[in-house]
């Protein structure tokens, strides 16, 4: 870990974007000033979050975003990538709160890069259907259109939505976060309004004069657990749901073969509309994942504190040779390397510029030598993407401070600045004197 100090992270581009992200519902609390989201009843529910624990006040970052913005600034990141609640924004007054928040961070010298949507969908959104309707697409291009409205004057960069895979196979197929529904396969319309609902708010945002617009998705590369026909089978049908699902119609303008009849609607019609080219594409990367074919027991299986039913065709397998993070995600920084060759393999001069819109880990502790030993492998492993002509463009960390990890409520800690939740005092953590260094030598 302290070999950091002695190897300086390697010289990124001058233009290249530096940013701290965050999301709306896991750090601004002040939920009785807006209406409630499909998060707010998931966590009322007994059993659902692992501490019990609930986002009504999470960092209260909504009453203390001048103390954040002030930090933001003091890394010396030239971007912080937040999230606009969507049930905010549709109570009266709510956007007034991203209207401060935009004009702090400008008078700081911070880009603003907000994304539309992270995971909380509106109650009355959710109780009319949610993302299983397909009318939910065209109300979440009507709040992107509102957003633009309001603060488009001062933003640049825009993101559509958070990691549809995740939201779609968490919170639809396996109801491990809200909207706790456990659809399995039948949760894949879920996955299609998504990325409608994208293409719709690309155009909404162009219509508004937003000219910088991309996605965040999450990936990562898939291993098989061996040479076995059965398990290189159960791993490519794993990196389909994960990697392409997701990247192939947005980028190709198609889904993967045979995914395209489970999908609702007039699904050609559609992608047309999902495939509006974006002016730049946002990776969230975390860790590879190594699948096997399907355990024989017929019991459901527990991995990395998800519950899995026995009927998927696939079964995550434990990757072993490396450290893990405190959550028990290995740390593989040349996967990452891994996922950016593969991405300029497959989508080739399809492919527009990247920029890495997630990537941290959880680790206690405000000495937190092991975050600092992480990024400084990520980092590493993002240059020699780029040395090998990946077209890069920015990097942001996962998360500027400590906050609500969703199903492990306060226990998982991603954070470059350690939050108390009983004062509510933030404390830079070491990692994030180490990456204002490493900032500060990148300007030199
Ligand atoms: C992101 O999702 C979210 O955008 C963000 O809100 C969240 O706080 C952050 O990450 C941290 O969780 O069991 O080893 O296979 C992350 C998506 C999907 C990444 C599950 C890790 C499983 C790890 N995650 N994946 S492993």
């Amino acid at each position: 870990a302290r070999m950091a100090a002695s190897e300086p992270v390697p010289q990124f581009p001058h233009d290249f974007l530096w940013g701290v992200s965050t999301s709306a519902h896991q750090i601004e609390g002040a939920v009785d000033a807006r209406l409630p989201s499909v998060w707010d009843a998931f966590t009322a529910e007994p059993g659902r979050v692992k501490d019990g624990s609930t986002a009504a006040v999470a960092c209260d970052h909504y009453h203390r975003y001048g103390e954040d913005v002030a930090l933001i600034a003091g890394l010396g990141v030239g971007a912080y990538r937040f999230s606009v609640s969507w049930p905010r924004v549709m109570s009266p007054g709510g956007l007034d709160f991203y209207d401060r928040l935009v004009d702090a961070l400008c008078a700081a010298g911070v880009q603003p890069v907000p994304t539309l949507f992270h995971w909380d969908t509106p109650l009355s959104v959710e109780e009319a259907g949610g993302w299983l309707k397909r009318d939910t697409a065209s109300l979440f291009a009507d709040h992107a259109a509102e957003v633009a409205d309001r603060i488009g004057d001062r933003v640049q960069k825009w993101i559509t939505l958070n990691e549809p895979a995740e939201h779609t196979l968490l919170g639809h197929a396996l109801g491990q976060h809200a909207p706790g529904r456990q659809l399995l396969f039948d949760a894949l319309p879920v996955a299609h309004h998504q990325l409608l609902a994208h293409g719709l708010a690309v155009r909404a945002l162009r219509a508004a004069g937003a000219t910088d617009i991309g996605i965040a998705n999450s990936h990562g590369p898939t291993w098989p657990a061996s040479d076995d026909p059965a398990d290189r089978e159960a791993a490519d049908f794993y990196d389909v749901l994960l990697n392409r699902l997701f990247a192939d119609p947005l980028l190709l303008g198609a889904y993967p073969e045979g995914i395209g009849d489970l999908m609702p609607g007039d699904v050609d019609a559609d992608l047309k509309v999902i495939a509006e080219p974006v002016d730049w594409y946002g990776i969230n990367f975390y860790q590879p994942t190594k699948v096997g074919a399907p355990l024989t027991s017929g019991e459901a299986t527990e991995f990395s504190g998800l519950t899995l039913p026995p009927e998927l065709p696939f079964s995550p397998r434990e990757i072993e040779g490396y450290p893990v993070t405190d959550f028990g995600w290995p740390v593989v920084p040349e996967a990452l390397t891994e996922l950016l060759l593969a991405f300029r393999d497959r989508y080739d001069d399809r492919l527009p510029p990247l920029v890495i819109t997630e990537n941290g880990c959880s680790y206690e502790g405000v000495d937190d030598q092991e975050r600092i030993a992480y990024l400084d492998g990520h980092l590493r492993a993002l240059h020699r993407a780029l040395e090998a002509g990946v077209d890069v463009r920015g990097y942001f960390v996962w998360s500027l401070m400590d906050n609500f990890e969703w199903a492990e409520g306060y226990a998982r800690r991603f954070g470059l600045v350690h939050v108390d939740y009983t004062t509510l005092e933030r404390t830079p953590k070491a990692s994030y004197h180490w990456l204002r260094d490493v900032l500060r030598a990148q300007r030199a």
